[in-house]
């Protein structure tokens, strides 16, 4: 464990603050989905006792279905094999779209974006979205695109983007977003592994000032997949990009088709077919493609949606993530549309113009749900707190964090400074695998610690164990795992059954594997520690540290590559190379500068090392194994008590890195 996590987990250790959760809402109206610690416990054993009864009474509560299910869940984790809902039929868009129109939502927003520039702002109403699904859908139709079939779509955060994924989900072809800051290379990976026909993209990314060109690099991902036979292009930027004769084609000219059939209908689907794939960092090789299916994922994010961020009809609810990760898949699109909410949509980022950018769109569209991730909070609170109080952000009722555990340090900025000392902060722990929140407290009953995402949900069977798969004692660190199906996790991943099961099924016999490491304090709550695998949490972005070595080793220059995370006051860890390069190949700053834009060029920019260490060898065992746990310590600035170093094959490199460390400036 690095020294950042350790230091972290002390100050944890040490958190003994209570915030006991605010008094329910006046009116009817505005009661609490979850109200009070003896509703949420009423539902905890509940779903205890009978879960079949309590995820089917969920289900049938907050979807429609075309057709029931035979069976609430048929699950094996041992093998696995995972089934909810099975022989039920339903379709994903029209939960989202079609029910709303005859439900009293039809003229109801069901977006709100807003896009970088201050005036791009676009409103649709839950009709205006169905009628541009319908049409897209129709396009999608009309250039080849049948039920099973991958669509990769490759967008900035405007409203296409989820009028592109509606549409998928309504004639059933599966997509596979990649996040817009990936660069041609990772694309171009994801592509091919899903073997898209389709891929949807924009021309550029207006991103703090400035337009980004985008469908250059469909161009260049493009020049080695032949799965791919049509490009549609959102035409955001005017930037005027090149467009390819006979395979690509503009967004709009596409949907100013007046032949298009603009009720394009829903597809009847099972309720295990595939929905999407979103890759995501392991510890080893490439992404994964991470398979979730329809009704289990749908009622799940709805779910979660509901009871974590208690979501009525008349809030304005706003995730700040990208779409282009789960968090924006769940709750951004998929759990509030199905909820019949409105959900802001956000371009740009939080500091351009002005750090102020968040809290001036909270008053701007008084909104009452507010959910982000701690690098964000960490960053606007080193500005200072006067930005926060140039605006009125009484509007607010819950505050939510994901991604990373937050130090209690930002949690009550968060709380003093965006909540007024009043807002209960859920602090939200999933992952792109569980695809939707797993421990969470609930706003309106559960007293909070900082720092602490609180209690699992009720039904989620989550645990802290040991490496033999019993449970821990309180406070003793260990695996967090799962150790009953739910709705929401993940059927597998694409292509790859073997690694499904490796990555998460086999050590723990019959559970979930998780990845993190966790405690559970004398009270029951779950301290998240972090990964306890090879995966770095930049940002609350996972990167693999495979990932970022590969691109470095595929640079003539560099012979070897060892990467690890470092604390990093902003972004909580950033990534820290050692390098050894090929012989006869000279330490030079400009090299050192051409080896970080290489792997932006590869990965994209969120894999930039922070610091690159050129070193003559690497810590390894004799059996030729790096060992990281020193490199981590290295990193981290410790200069003594690396433990036991007496397998290493020479111990001499261990004082040699401690001297090459480069500080960060
Ligand atoms: C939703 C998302 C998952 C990893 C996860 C863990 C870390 C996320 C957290 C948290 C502590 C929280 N993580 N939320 N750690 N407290 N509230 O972020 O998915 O991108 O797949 O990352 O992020 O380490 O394993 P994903």
């Amino acid at each position: 464990m690095s020294q950042n996590k350790s230091d972290k987990i002390e100050s944890m250790m040490d958190e003994k603050r209570l915030f006991a959760p605010p008094a329910a809402p006046s009116g009817d109206r505005r009661r609490p989905h979850v109200n009070g610690m003896d509703e949420y416990l009423a539902h905890r054993d509940r779903a205890d006792k009978d879960p079949e009864g309590f995820w089917g009474d969920r289900a049938r509560q907050l979807l429609d279905w075309f057709t029931p299910w035979d069976k609430v869940m048929d699950a094996d984790m041992n093998e696995p094999r995972i089934e909810w809902f099975k022989g039920a039929t339903l379709n994903v868009a029209y939960n989202c779209l079609d029910r709303h129109l005859t439900n009293g939502r039809r003229n109801k927003a069901a977006i709100i974006w807003q896009g970088e520039p201050e005036d791009d702002v676009r409103v649709l109403t839950y009709q205006m979205l169905y009628d541009e699904v319908c049409r897209f859908a129709s396009v999608l139709q009309g250039l080849g695109v049948q039920k099973g079939d991958r669509v990769a779509l490759y967008m900035p955060m405007i409203p296409e983007l989820a009028v592109a994924m509606l549409a998928c989900a309504r004639i059933g072809a599966v997509h596979s977003i990649v996040f817009a800051g990936f660069s041609a290379v990772s694309l171009q990976n994801r592509i091919q592994d899903c073997e898209a026909k389709v891929v949807v993209t924009a021309d550029a990314v207006l991103r703090a000032g400035r337009s980004i060109p985008l469908k250059v690099n469909v161009d260049e991902a493009l020049k080695d997949c032949p799965s791919v036979e049509r490009v549609v292009v959102v035409d955001r930027a005017h930037s005027n990009c090149a467009m390819r004769e006979g395979r690509d084609m503009w967004w709009h000219e596409a949907m100013a088709d007046r032949t298009l059939d603009t009720s394009c209908p829903c597809a009847k689907m099972d309720s295990e077919d595939m929905l999407f794939i979103l890759y995501t960092s392991g510890s080893t090789g490439k992404p994964k493609g991470v398979v979730h299916t329809t009704g289990g994922y749908l009622a799940y994010a709805a779910h979660t949606t509901q009871w974590v961020f208690d979501l009525h009809d008349d809030d304005v609810y706003w995730c700040t993530a990208d779409i282009g990760w789960i968090t924006g898949h769940s709750y951004i699109v998929y759990g509030p549309l199905a909820l019949g909410g409105t959900t802001l949509m956000f371009e740009g980022v939080p500091s351009w113009p002005g750090p102020d950018r968040f809290w001036h769109i909270v008053e701007k569209f008084r909104v009452n749900i507010f959910y982000t991730a701690p690098t964000v909070i960490r960053a606007l609170m080193r500005e200072g707190a006067h930005w926060t109080q140039k605006h009125d952000l009484s509007s607010l009722r819950i505050l939510g964090s994901v991604g990373e555990p937050i130090n209690p340090e930002a949690w009550m900025w968060y709380h003093e400074h965006i909540g007024h000392s009043r807002l209960p902060i859920v602090d939200t722990w999933w992952q792109t695998e569980t695809g939707g929140i797993m421990i969470s407290a609930l706003p309106y009953a559960t007293t909070l610690k900082p720092g602490s995402a609180t209690m699992p949900l009720p039904g989620i069977d989550a645990a802290v164990v040991k490496p033999d798969g019993t449970p821990c004692g309180p406070n003793e660190g260990g695996h967090l795992v799962v150790r009953k199906p739910w709705p929401g996790m993940l059927r597998g991943v694409f292509g790859s059954p073997e690694r499904y099961k490796s990555t998460y099924f086999e050590r723990f016999p019959g559970m979930y594997e998780s990845g993190d490491g966790a405690r559970t304090d004398e009270d029951g709550y779950t301290w998240v520690m972090g990964r306890l695998d090879d995966v770095i949490n930049v940002s609350g972005h996972r990167m693999g540290t495979a990932e970022v070595e590969s691109a470095l080793v595929s640079h003539p220059a560099v012979a070897e590559a060892a990467v690890v995370g470092m604390p990093h006051a902003i972004k909580g860890e950033a990534i820290y190379a050692y390098v050894t390069l090929s012989a006869g190949t000279e330490e030079t700053e400009e090299l050192r500068a051409a080896l970080r834009t290489w792997v932006r060029k590869e990965i994209g920019p969120i894999a930039t090392p922070e610091v690159i260490q050129f070193a003559e060898g690497l810590p390894k065992t004799r059996s030729g194994k790096i060992m990281r746990r020193i490199l981590r310590k290295i990193a981290s600035g410790a200069g003594s008590d690396f433990g036991d170093t007496s397998t290493l094959a020479d111990p001499g490199v261990v004082q040699d890195l401690i001297e090459g460390r480069v500080q960060l400036t």
